[in-house]
């Protein structure tokens, strides 16, 4: 049985005086035994919350990460420097990062690579725009962008990996997919990764639905059979909404 994993993206928010204040709230509160928690701040903030998630059953996750283990590449935060600190999980190909930043499917692949070399577990996000849905595309490219990101992989690291599918058009719009929906093409998903890997380790790989999850729709989500947990941006940055989210 795959545990279900429920991560916050907290994107480019929260100073450390912020995420100081939203993790003590949720820490007052009781974490479910039966969800996996963990918090992704932006870089400034990891050590502090790394402080303060100490000795909780929250686990620490970056939201990006480069692929070299050190060198002349400014700007840019290495495998081996989140690991130090405390992390055991890193988004990488967030869809904003594809679309602002130049990531790619090769360079999602390379990053997901290095993650997995230092024992870092890769967030992996997929999802297709609107253009693509109206379009009748979406299964051929999510399935595209899970092959090249799982390219060269070791079968042996295929547990490791989570996949985020988040499609472009329900991220941060309020307007979510349907259960019924994303379970559909995350259910494309696990059988792109059962072609690679065959179907025994891709039953192990947990995939998370990400785009507007609220506290009044996560159950929607959870219910669904294929999917495994969440990746929460927008309600994930008040103890309140993340708590009712996590405690669905
Ligand atoms: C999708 C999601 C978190 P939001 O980007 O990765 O954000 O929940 O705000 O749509």
């Amino acid at each position: 049985m795959r545990k279900p994993i429920i991560a916050g993206n907290w994107k480019m928010y929260k100073t450390n005086t912020e995420a100081r204040a939203l993790v003590n709230g949720l820490k007052e509160k009781t974490m479910p035994a039966a969800v996996e928690v963990v918090l992704c701040p932006p870089f400034t903030a990891l050590t502090t919350v790394a402080e303060l998630l100490q000795g909780t059953a929250i686990g620490l996750g970056a939201q990006d990460l480069f692929w070299e283990d050190e060198g002349a590449y400014t700007g840019e935060v290495s495998p081996l420097m989140l690991k130090e600190l405390g992390c055991s999980y890193v988004i990488i190909g967030h869809s904003e990062r594809r679309q602002y930043f130049g990531e790619t499917d090769e360079t999602v692949n390379k990053k997901v690579k290095a993650a997995l070399r230092h024992g870092l577990k890769p967030i992996i996000c997929v999802g297709e725009s609107l253009q693509q849905r109206e379009a009748g595309e979406t299964n051929a490219f999510v399935a595209g962008q899970v092959e090249k990101a799982l390219d060269g992989l070791a079968p042996e690291s295929i547990p490791q990996v989570v996949i985020a599918y988040e499609p472009i058009w329900a991220i941060g719009t309020g307007r979510s997919s349907s259960g019924s929906d994303a379970n559909e093409v995350i259910g494309l998903v696990r059988q792109t990764i059962a072609k690679k890997f065959g179907s025994s380790l891709a039953e192990q790989v947990r995939i998370q639905y990400g785009g507007s999850v609220k506290p009044g729709n996560i159950k929607e989500f959870m219910d669904q059979p294929e999917i495994d947990g969440a990746l929460v941006g927008g309600a994930s940055l008040k103890a309140e909404d993340f708590y009712g989210i996590i405690s669905y």
